[in-house]
């Protein structure tokens, strides 16, 4: 079969086709759980069964219609973490239990009882700030920190295990009347779906018949909750009561529509939830389709009835109802307690990891566009930047760079010499990012697909054959990446000489990896499909793509001897997906919805782990006309993966196409992320080492302000920036949110100040970016740029100074080589703390561990907020010397600012104003 073209699947700019996907009720398991819990059947923990061991404790629980018996777990973890685990106690055979998504071995603290009868249970931590009290009947657990239930688990009773049963077929009259777990009359057997399950003209044939789960938290206290990408949707999770609830089920829903709760390329189960003194997190284990429905209830004062002289009142604290509903596996879930925001962070990374540490290149700019025709286009487009004075990092190649469709090879008309087109990137000191997808052409002649063959690699059918679907290439087989054997073979494709055309400067790009199946049932996958362990697609369906992009990093590190670090982009993804490369948010449009929406999913991505991702500047589908464009570079320059990308049947956008004008614009955009990369470079790093978001929604930084709670069209980039892209048309003000009572603001462009906790009108004009900086924050930034990062390693420094209304500021600076692991296993780095206090700025050590040499000098200085004129200004550095400085002071702005220093990066120094 030949490669599939446009026929098999419109590129055109349409809707997506929402018929195509299912809504939650044509979901049999959802339908079920409705149907079966409003039957009102109850859990009882049996607390005479307790086990209390070193790791957890164990008992059983027991549903008080069927009888059947489940085992509960719960573990103590620390940093304040309980999980708990709910399995069948004797399954028919083992349900699937996702691996390999948990760093190492969790550190367990032992949890002790500190009262308990049949009734009632109370575990506690030993320290005495996190409680478990467990109620037998009807089953409950309340989650108790520093006096205050926080949490409750199943006081809503929706506790929800299918068991594991005999197919109907094979069972005897007895087990017949066992099986008695689905209460249903034999008609709506076929509507719920049990053993089967229609949606359009597929039919799901389940092996091991219903096997869903499902459970309620309560929160209390709580009105705001955030998380479980990805849907293109806003920041603060809506409630769901009148409507769908949000879907995680990954899917390649090309132009995916706004608002809208259904499934698209990856998930991440995890939830948070925050309120004025806490904020906490549920992380749901489970990789396979799962629901959330999502209900807040906000606090109340009810009046009693009158019973004497004066009516008796009754506050209700406000409250949010979460309910995670899943089609198979088992309860495996992470209660996170916080309470601060950094708290949750540092809570969740210990479960999944934090953001790699991304090479220095892959912040820059990245260019894409589907496709880049062939050598000489990748030429002209490359010197395009240079002659337009517009800095790039990276080149990229889309699907038509291979020989039809066939991975790890290239197009060789359109690509002849890859190694000499690579060779020219390297000598602009760029890089080249091509697409590896998870499909393989069904080709005797391609010797990937023999070898994945020849040892069993694909996904099965249910029949026992490799599976086969429609993809880019035509008729192809899906890598079963989840067996390690073929994460292992697949990695080796990456070495030098396995990789024929490929070099050191080559990374690599991961599409449809959903995965994406043309024709399949919601275009992904049959979930019968049958993968290594022999488990049903259906049980890991969410987190395949994750372990495509593992082995892709896996393998550019190994192909570099464990010496280099990778960059992977992935479109799905999974809880943990940071530890292995950047994520973006697939197939948007070129409107100004879209554009305003990337920042809310951006938020939602970043507080879940994954704060390394992006959206495809320009909208992938369509033409962006010159303004949406413009604002949408501006927009991308601060958020943390920077690509352009366009659809096939687009217009060329190649940022000099559309004008002088607005390639001045881009052009400043682009370069203005050039400068701010040390500031970002380092926020990598702190994400990195203390798994702090690089982009954040306000919240974070102001968790005691209610008036952030709701914002997601501003945002922080670390601590120190506000940035509030401009998402209207036309725009000629912006209103922006300053937040905190006690805080300033400076735009540092104009060092016009303002006090925080009002929201300006602020006048913007086609080249202006709303950014501001945080008085009391130091910002490192270039003070030129280069064509590329490459050329921008020696580049001198200016740091940006704004004091807050103390006269105070701090801020650091990372670096190292940009590319390499030794500033991980030969701590080859530098880590600076600058700080500004008592009219003395001093750049010292932050970590002694750390060394690396650097020519870098901080040649200028500029201080926001300086209210009297100095008179004068010297360095000292660590040896006693002083050395007076010539500086300006403007009273106007209030702004001092030094230039020609030669302050080494590296060295401990102070200026001193007096
Ligand atoms: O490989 C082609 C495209 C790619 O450019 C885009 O970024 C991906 O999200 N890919 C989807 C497949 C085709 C979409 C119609």
């Amino acid at each position: 079969m030949e490669a599939a073209g446009k026929e098999e699947i419109s590129v055109e700019d349409e809707a997506v086709d929402k018929d195509s996907f299912r809504d939650c009720s044509k979901i049999a398991f959802y339908r079920r759980q409705k149907q079966q819990l409003s039957k009102n059947s109850t859990y009882r923990a049996l607390l005479d069964s307790v086990t209390i061991g070193r790791e957890s404790t164990t008992f059983q629980i027991i549903n008080e219609a069927t009888k059947h018996p489940l085992l509960a777990e719960v573990y103590g973890i620390e940093r304040n973490i309980i999980r708990l685990k709910i399995n069948e106690e004797t399954p028919l055979k083992p349900r699937y239990e996702v691996s390999d998504v948990l760093v190492g071995k969790l550190s367990t603290v032992r949890l002790i009882s500190c009262s308990g009868d049949t009734e009632s249970l109370i575990l506690s931590d030993g320290k005495g700030d996190l409680k478990c009290h467990i109620t037998a009947n009807p089953f409950k657990i309340d989650l108790v920190s520093e006096k205050e239930v926080i949490m409750s688990i199943n006081s809503l009773g929706q506790l929800y295990f299918e068991h594991l049963q005999i197919p109907e077929k094979q069972r005897t009259t007895k087990e017949n009347e066992k099986s008695t777990s689905i209460d249903t009359s034999q008609e709506d057997q076929e509507d719920l779906g049990l053993w089967e399950e229609k949606f359009g003209n597929f039919l799901d044939v389940k092996a091991n018949g219903p096997a869903s789960i499902g459970l309620d938290f309560s929160l209390h206290g709580f009105e705001h909750v955030y998380g479980i990408p990805q849907h293109a949707e806003s920041h603060q999770l809506k409630n769901t009561r009148d409507g769908d609830a949000y879907r995680l089920y990954n899917l390649d829903v090309y132009g995916y529509q706004i608002h809208d709760k259904m499934g698209i390329y990856g998930s991440v189960p995890y939830l948070l939830a925050h309120k004025l003194d806490r904020t906490i997190g549920i992380f749901w284990l489970n990789a396979s389709e799962t629901l959330v429905e999502i209900n807040t209830e906000p606090a109340a004062e009810y009046t009693l009835t009158q019973v004497g002289p004066a009516a008796a009142k009754q506050k209700v604290r406000s409250r949010t109802d979460v309910h995670w509903i899943s089609e198979s596996g088992i309860i495996d879930v992470f209660l996170l307690t916080g309470p601060t925001p950094s708290d949750i962070f540092k809570q969740y990374s210990c479960l999944t990891g934090t953001q790699v540490m991304p090479p220095l290149f892959s912040l820059g700019y990245h260019q894409c566009r589907w496709n880049y025709e062939d050598e000489q286009d990748v030429r002209a487009v490359d010197a395009g930047f240079d002659d337009h004075d517009i800095p790039y990092d990276v080149m990229w190649l889309d699907i038509e760079h291979t020989e039809g469709k066939r991975y790890f090879t290239w197009d060789k008309k359109r690509f002849p010499n890859p190694k000499r087109m690579q060779e020219l990137l390297r000598s602009k000191k760029r890089k080249l990012v091509v697409i590896s997808d998870p499909h393989i052409k069904v080709d005797p002649d391609y010797s990937v697909y023999t070898k994945a063959k020849e040892q069993g690699f694909f996904v099965r059918t249910c029949e026992g054959g490799d599976f086969e679907g429609v993809c880019w290439p035509g008729l192809s087989s899906y890598l079963d990446f989840t067996n390690p054997k073929v994460r292992e073979w697949y990695s080796g494709l990456f070495a030098f000489p396995a990789y024929q055309g490929s070099t050191d400067i080559l990374f690599i790009w991961n599409d449809m990896n959903e995965p994406s199946v043309f024709r399949g049932p919601e275009q992904t996958m049959q979930k019968n499909a049958i993968h290594h362990g022999n488990w049903e697609h259906r049980e890991l369906h969410n987190i395949y793509g994750y372990y495509q992009q593992m082995a892709t990093a896996e393998g550019l590190i190994q192909r570099s001897k464990g010496k280099e670090r990778p960059f992977v982009l992935s479109r799905s993804f999974f809880a943990g997906s940071q530890k292995y490369g950047a994520v973006w948010t697939g197939d948007n449009t070129a409107e100004w919805s879209y554009l305003k929406i990337s920042i809310p999913m951006l938020l939602t991505l970043s507080i879940t782990g994954i704060s390394f991702c992006g959206a495809d500047v320009g909208g992938f589908i369509g033409n962006p006309e010159a303004e949406l464009l413009v604002r949408w570079y501006q927009a991308g320059a601060y958020q943390p993966f920077f690509r352009g990308h366009a659809s096939m049947n687009t217009k060329r956008r190649e940022p000099w196409l559309f004008g002088k004008e607005y390639t001045q614009l881009i052009r400043e955009a682009i370069r203005e992320r050039y400068t701010l990369l040390p500031y970002l470079y380092s926020l990598f790093y702190q994400a990195h080492v203390a798994s702090e978001p690089v982009m954040r929604p306000l919240w974070i930084e102001f968790p005691n302000e209610v008036e952030t709670f709701g914002i997601e069209d501003e945002y922080m980039l670390g601590s120190a920036l506000l940035v509030h892209p401009v998402t209207e048309p036309k725009a000629t003000m912006v209103d922006v949110f300053l937040p905190g009572s006690n805080e300033i603001w400076y735009d540092p462009k104009t060092s016009a100040c303002w006090e925080g906790g009002c929201t300006m009108k602020i006048p913007v004009a086609l080249d202006t970016v709303p950014v501001f900086q945080r008085g009391g924050s130091v910002v490192p930034i270039k003070t030129t740029v280069g064509k590329s990062t490459g050329w921008m390693a020696d580049a001198p420094y200016r740091l940006r100074v704004a004091l807050s209304t103390k006269g105070s500021a701090v801020g650091e600076l990372y670096l190292d080589d940009g590319h390499s692991f030794r500033y991980l296993h030969q701590r080859q780095f530098l880590h600076r703390k600058l700080s500004f206090c008592s009219s003395v700025l001093t750049n010292s050590c932050a970590d002694k561990s750390g060394h690396f040499p650097s020519k870098c000098v901080v040649e200028q200085i500029l201080v926001l907020g300086l209210r009297k004129e100095p008179s004068s200004v010297a360095t000292h550095s660590s040896d006693g010397k002083a050395q007076p400085v010539a500086f300006v002071y403007c009273a106007g702005t209030s702004t001092l600012s030094l230039e020609k220093l030669s302050l080494n990066v590296d060295t401990d120094w102070e200026v001193r104003i007096q």
